[in-house]
C-alpha cells in the first residue's frame, strides 16, 4: 500500500485520544506511585516544536516534592498511560498509547543541586538509554508490550547526587511534515547514592541540541509496504549515542593476568540490606586482560561499534546491532 493523504487524515482524527503521559516511576520493580517524583504534564498533548521550552519536560503540569532514592545500576521503570490514571474514557482499547505511535524511547540525565526544586533550564543533559528501531520493532512497541512500562538501568558508577531524568517518546507516525513529530516527555527526580564518579559525557542542551530537520525527527517511517518499518532502513534517534560510563578502578578484588594487549576494568556495585536496616555497598572491581579485541561489553542500548569507536565492541546485555556505519548498539 502506498502512503496516502487518506492515511494521514485517519491518523490525525485518531490521534486526539491516542496520546500518552509518562506518569509513574519504578525502581527495581517497586512502583513509586502516581506522579511521585515526577514532573508531568496535566494533559496529553504532544510537543512538536523542538525549540520550545516544553521540549525539556513537556508542558508544566504536576510537580512533586519527592526525590526518588536510587543507586547506580538500579533498574528504572517508567509508565505511559493515555491520560493521568489510565485509559481515556470507556472502550479505550489502545491504552497505554495508540499503536500507531511508533518511535524511540530515550532517557537523558542532568546533574542538579536539588531535583525537587531545580530549574529545568540551562542543564547539561547526557543520554543514558535509547531504544529506536530494531528488526521492525520500535521502542514504543516494547513499551506497549510491557503494558505501558519501559525499563532501563541507571549507569554503573554514576556519581552520587541529584539528577533530573528526561524520559521521552518520539511518536513518528506524522513526522513526515515539520513539527509533525510528537514528543511525550516527563522528568523524573532522582537522588543517586554510592561513590561513583561518572557525571556523563557529550552533554546536550534542551532546547538547542535537537533540530527540527534531524533525520530522526523529520522522517517518513512508512516503507514501500506501507508499514511503519522505515522501509527496512536503520533509524538513528536524535541526540547522538548513548554515553558509556567511565568507571574508576578502585579496590580490585579479582585480577586475572594473561598476555597483555587489552585491559578493561568493570566496576560493579551491589547493595545489601542487613536485618538491622542499614545499607552496605560492596564494590567489586574486575580487571580482565585479554589478547586481541576489547572485552567487557557495553550495557543494554550502549554503543558497541561504529567508525572511529574505541569503546567496547561486545555487549554485556543484548546483541551488538549495526545501525549504521557510525553506530552499533546493544539491543
Ligand atoms: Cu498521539
Amino acid at each position: 500500500m502506498k502512503f496516502t493523504a487518506t492515511v494521514a487524515a485517519v491518523g490525525l482524527v485518531a490521534s486526539a485520544n491516542a496520546h500518552a503521559i509518562i506518569q509513574r516511576v519504578s525502581v527495581n520493580g517497586a512502583d513509586k506511585g502516581l506522579l511521585v517524583g515526577l514532573r508531568a504534564p496535566n494533559n496529553n498533548n504532544p510537543v512538536g516544536d523542538v525549540s520550545s521550552q516544553d521540549i525539556i519536560c513537556q508542558q508544566s503540569g504536576s510537580t512533586s516534592s519527592t526525590v526518588i532514592p536510587v543507586a547506580p545500576g538500579d533498574k528504572l521503570g517508567f509508565l505511559w498511560q493515555h491520560i493521568i490514571g489510565g485509559p481515556q474514557g470507556s472502550g479505550d482499547a489502545d491504552n497505554p498509547i495508540a499503536s500507531s505511535h511508533k518511535g524511540p524511547i530515550q532517557v537523558y540525565l542532568a546533574k542538579v543541586d536539588n531535583a525537587a526544586t531545580s530549574a529545568k533550564t540551562g542543564l547539561k543533559w547526557f543520554k543514558i538509554a535509547s531504544e529506536g528501531l530494531n528488526g521492525g520493532k520500535w521502542g514504543v512497541d516494547t513499551m506497549i508490550q510491557g503494558g505501558g512500562w519501559w525499563y532501563t538501568n541507571l549507569p554503573n558508577c554514576l556519581a552520587p547526587g541529584d539528577y533530573l531524568a528526561r524520559v521521552e517518546t518520539i511518536a513518528l507516525h506524522s513526522a513526515y511534515t515539520s513539527q509533525g513529530c510528537q514528543f511525550y516527555i516527563s522528568c523524573a527526580q532522582f537522588r543517586v547514592s554510592g561513590s561513583g564518579t561518572w557525571t556523563g559525557s557529550n552533554y546536550l542542551s534542551f532546547p538547542g541540541s535537537y533540530s527540527q530537520s534531524d533525520p530522526g525527527i523529520l522522517i517518513n517511517i512508512y516503507g514501500s509496504s506501507g508499514g511503519p518499518d522505515n522501509g527496512g532502513k536503520a533509524y538513528v534517534a536524535p541526540g547522538g549515542a548513548v554515553q558509556t560510563p567511565v568507571c574508576g578502578g578502585t579496590n580490585p578484588t579479582t585480577t586475572t593476568t594473561t598476555t597483555t594487549t587489552t585491559t578493561r576494568t568493570t566496576t560493579t556495585s551491589s547493595r545489601t540490606t542487613t536485618p538491622g536496616g542499614t545499607t552496605r555497598t560492596t564494590t567489586t572491581t574486575t580487571t580482565r586482560t585479554t589478547t586481541g579485541g576489547s572485552t567487557g561489553g557495553a550495557g543494554l542500548y550502549g554503543q558497541c561499534g561504529g567508525s572511529g569507536w574505541t569503546g567496547p565492541t561486545s555487549c554485556s546485555q543484548g546483541t551488538c546491532t549495526v545501525l549504521n556505519a557510525y553506530y552499533s548498539q546493544c539491543l
